[in-house]
């Protein structure tokens, strides 16, 4: 099975991703089971496979712990890496060609503890592809969109996984986006104008060269554009994934 984690800030559109992509791909004929690893979601656009919730509830930790809503996601997340030999037999008794898994907002859990990374390698050491979701709306400016991009590089390095950044919800304004393929094409610092974007953007460059593979779609869940190009990187990046196609 190929392990697709779908990760990011907080709002941007993961599980909705998650229930877009899935139907796509089933849709082009593949076997998807679909993962909820957020203890604390409210609710989620699709007939999860599987739902940690069912097994974790974050309210419940949250009461028992006097933990902070943050702190019992972070615990929630320590208590699934501690019991992943109850877990993983269900993953794996799906035998489907992909699993998508939809994770928390909480990039902390990648960055600042070791549950996330360990979590994503010990579900999957090699067969896995890192979404990164940031939001047209978050990225506004040069200096929000390159940080999401060096979270992007982060998150790839930390996973050792390649990743995918998608810059959703293209739909809410696609003179943005524009704006932010901009972004995309500064090659040199001299290009900026503060001393903060000629830092931040050197910084980047350094972080590229501990996770370089990573591509970008400019995309939307709502309207589904550009899902096909996430599904083309998805197939590529899987080892025969175009043979078992046919
Ligand atoms: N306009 C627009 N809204 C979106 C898109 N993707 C997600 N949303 C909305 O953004 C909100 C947060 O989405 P959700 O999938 O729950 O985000 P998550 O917290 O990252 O899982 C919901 O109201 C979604 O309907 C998109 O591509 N375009
Ligand atoms: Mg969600």
């Amino acid at each position: 099975m190929n392990y697709i984690f779908v990760t990011g800030l907080a709002g941007s559109g993961k599980s909705l991703l998650t229930s877009v992509l899935s139907d796509s791909l089933e849709d082009d004929g593949w076997g998807v089971a679909r993962v909820n690893l957020d203890p604390s979601a409210e609710t989620i656009p699709y007939t999860p496979d599987y739902d940690i919730r069912e097994f974790i509830d974050s309210r419940t930790i949250y009461e028992k712990y006097g933990l902070g809503s943050n702190g019992a996601l972070i615990f929630a997340m320590d208590l699934l890496a501690g019991n992943l030999q109850a877990f993983m037999p269900v993953l794996e008794s799906f035998d489907l060609d992909f699993a998508v898994i939809d994770m928390p907002g909480q990039l902390e859990i990648f960055t600042f503890r070791q549950s996330g990374p360990f979590l994503l390698n010990s579900i999957s050491r090699e067969d896995k592809l890192v979404l990164f979701l940031s939001d047209i709306t978050a990225s506004f400016d040069f200096q929000n969109f390159i940080l999401a991009e060096i979270m992007a590089r982060v998150l790839s390095a930390r996973t050792n996984a390649p990743t995918i950044h998608v810059i959703n919800k293209v739909d809410v304004s696609p003179q943005d986006a524009e704006r932010i393929r901009g972004f995309l094409e500064i090659k040199s610092a001299d290009e900026l104008n503060s001393l903060n974007e000629k830092h931040l953007f050197n910084a980047y460059k350094h972080i590229q060269r501990i996770a370089p593979e990573t591509t970008h779609v400019f995309a939307s869940a709502k309207t589904k554009e550009n899902i096909w190009q996430i599904k083309a990187y998805i197939t590529r990046a899987f080892r025969g994934g175009e043979d078992k196609k046919e």
